[in-house]
């Protein structure tokens, strides 16, 4: 589970160094026996201790998909039982983050002592922590804390509003209540009263100025509704029209995708059908670069051959149009993989890095604004290389590769893969603010995984993103206008 710990290593430490465990790894790298193995040397001795450090910080936060899969078979558990009136999964799940520290279940239920009974006995349950009225929280198989709350029917917003949270976004929104004259916490907006200290106002019986819908207890803060994506520390109140924000309905093209031409394993129909299956009227289809060997990249000549086979498919189907693209490594000095005779035989190229992504921060900037102002490409794919959980990627100096890419009149990409989503949420808020075009693109090499444009969705929202911003959304004649520019 080491980022960048190879099998072959994993062998050497074990069989030369004694490692079984990551304790052991951690020792041996301390009292400098593994920098003494030979090949292995100084700088392994540096990227495993950055690689361990990185998982240390990433602690306990499950990835968004993995968060997201356990709660929605929670929700559908709950729901089969009949006893649920209204159920949402509130906290960060909602406010769509990449990493959730806990699921966080709000319910209205009939019968609330039945239903905290089926949550604890959980097929999935390790452990119950905690097991009240209103309250009750265990630990599932995969590792994930679940919080359950009863709350009340009328009282529903208010709760849904409070553990939604973030924290920061609660203060905020307390803080307008107060110079209101009002007070908010999770059952209601209550005229504030000095009787308050004593006693809360839901338990003096206070009629509350609203408290049932999110909406309402916003409108009497003089604002209106705020999507959870917004409901962020980074994000004042009322500067994105959430109405405004990009939808996964929004979105017409795929741009970034791979076959069994390199490492996919659909055949560019079974792609196409997918596609089509998945709501998208556009598919670029953009196998590696020949660099990229792990990963079965194309030669020159495989890519001509590809590129007629996809201009066949696409001449055989009126339900989608096919793009004949590639994604094309961008070199450590950010140079593309490809001739410009040959990237000129694309429809689309999208340029991503692979290799060397623990450039240092000032090389990296240079590189990806280089592949950036290139005038053949149209997309920087995944721009840092980051993994959640898994690898710092590379730290670049983002307004400069905004910059780079509004000259160039190339779209930054949010990678929509769980694994990546990468442009992160803070660069597409720059980006996106700046007027820089947007790709959103699920980097698919199976059918299921096309479905993960849902997380990008979500990234881009985090951002502030309008679906105009987005070059997903746009008619097939605008994208294929502004590729040709
Ligand atoms: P997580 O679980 O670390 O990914 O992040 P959240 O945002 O889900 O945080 P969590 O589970 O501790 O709490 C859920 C929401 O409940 C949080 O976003 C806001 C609200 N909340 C929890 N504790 C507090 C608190 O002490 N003060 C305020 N104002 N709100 C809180
Ligand atoms: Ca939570
Ligand atoms: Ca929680
Ligand atoms: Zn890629």
């Amino acid at each position: 589970a080491v980022p960048g710990l190879g099998p072959k290593t994993v062998r050497r430490l074990w069989t030369e160094a004694g490692v079984e465990s990551l304790e052991d790894l951690e020792a041996r790298l301390a009292d400098g026996t593994v920098e003494s193995l030979p090949r292995l040397g100084r700088k392994t001795v540096e990227n495993l201790a950055a690689s361990i450090a990185f998982m240390k910080q990433a602690g306990d936060r499950r990835r968004i998909d993995q968060a997201t899969e356990v709660a929605e078979g929670v929700v559908a558990l709950l729901r089969e039982t009949g006893l649920v009136e209204r159920i949402e999964c509130a906290g960060s799940l909602r406010r769509g983050r990449e990493t959730i520290g806990d699921l966080d279940v709000l319910v209205v239920s009939s019968d609330p002592e039945s239903l905290g009974e089926v949550f604890r006995t959980m097929p999935a349950v390790t452990q119950v922590l905690v097991a009240g009225d209103t309250k009750s929280s265990v630990r599932v198989a995969q590792g994930i804390q679940i919080d359950l709350r009863v709350v009340a029917r009328d009282a529903w917003g208010a709760a849904l509003m409070y553990f939604t949270g973030s924290k920061e976004h609660n203060v905020v929104l307390r803080e307008l209540a107060i110079a209101r004259g009002l007070r908010l916490n999770e059952y209601g907006l209550f005229p504030a009263s000095e009787d308050d200290d004593e006693q809360p106002p839901q338990r003096r019986g206070v009629a509350p100025v609203a408290a049932e819908t999110e909406t309402e207890i916003y409108r009497a803060l003089d604002l209106e509704w705020i999507a959870p994506e917004l409901r962020e520390e980074s994000c004042r109140p009322g500067d994105v029209d959430s109405s405004d924000l990009i939808t996964v309905e929004d979105i017409r093209a795929e741009l970034h995708t791979h076959t069994t031409a390199s490492d996919g394993v659909l055949s560019i129909e079974a792609l196409a059908d997918a596609a089509v299956a998945a709501g998208r009227s556009i598919l670029a289809i953009t196998d590696h670069s020949r660099s990229s060997a792990q990963a079965n990249g194309l030669s020159e000549d495989r890519l001509r051959r590809h590129i007629e086979a996809i201009r066949r498919v696409d001449a055989e189907r009126t339900d989608i149009r096919l793009l004949a693209g590639s994604e094309v490594d961008i070199l450590a000095d950010g140079r593309l993989d490809y001739a410009d005779e040959v990237l000129a035989e694309l429809d689309i190229v999208v340029a991503s890095p692979h290799v060397s992504l623990r450039q240092d921060p000032a090389k990296a900037t240079a590189r990806l604004c280089r592949a950036a102002r290139h005038p053949l490409v149209s997309i920087i794919g995944h721009p840092t290389g980051r993994i959640v959980n898994g690898r710092a990627g590379l730290e670049l100096d983002i307004d400069a590769l905004i910059e780079a890419a509004l000259e160039g009149g190339t779209a930054l990409e949010i990678n929509a893969n769980p694994l990546r989503l990468d442009l992160r949420d803070r660069h597409v808020r720059r980006a996106a603010a700046a007027g820089c075009p947007i790709a959103i693109n699920t980097d698919a090499h199976a059918a299921d995984q096309l479905s993960h444009l849902r997380y990008g969705i979500l990234t881009a929202r985090r951002g502030g993103l309008t679906a105009t911003g987005c070059i997903n959304t746009w008619s097939e004649e605008k994208l294929v206008e502004w590729i040709g520019r």
